[in-house]
């Protein structure tokens, strides 16, 4: 059990130095901010469930995102722009991106999926 958690810390600190970083949206820049060096976007697909226009919030029920060594689970996103929300519908199949690290990123792009 302890073997598996180093084993899955160290695939996610890899990915951190991952050269996909480097990719990250230039038209946020103005969202950048006070974080570090450590932002990096991760991609998922899922089903949306609910929407909060107020909040500028997203549920979504993902799929397991490797990148962040998340399994399939419904939760709960704040997306980086509302307009994000105006595409999309509960109960559309989506696919996403979001950036950030720890246990709250953000959505910064939500796509049709098919
Ligand atoms: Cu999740």
């Amino acid at each position: 059990m302890k073997n598996r958690f180093i084993v899955a810390a160290f695939a996610t600190f890899a990915f951190i130095g991952a050269p996909s970083v480097f990719a990250a949206d230039m038209d946020n820049m103005s969202n950048m901010g006070k974080s570090g060096s450590t932002e990096k976007v991760a991609h998922g697909v899922g089903i949306v469930k609910a929407m909060d226009a107020k909040q500028n919030t997203i549920t979504l029920a993902h799929q397991p995102i490797k990148e962040l060594n998340w399994s399939a689970m419904t939760m709960t996103f704040k997306v980086s722009d509302g307009k994000l929300l105006k595409d999309v519908k509960a109960g559309d199949q989506v696919s996403f991106d979001l950036k950030g690290s720890g246990m709250a990123p953000v959505v910064t792009a939500i796509r049709p999926a098919k």
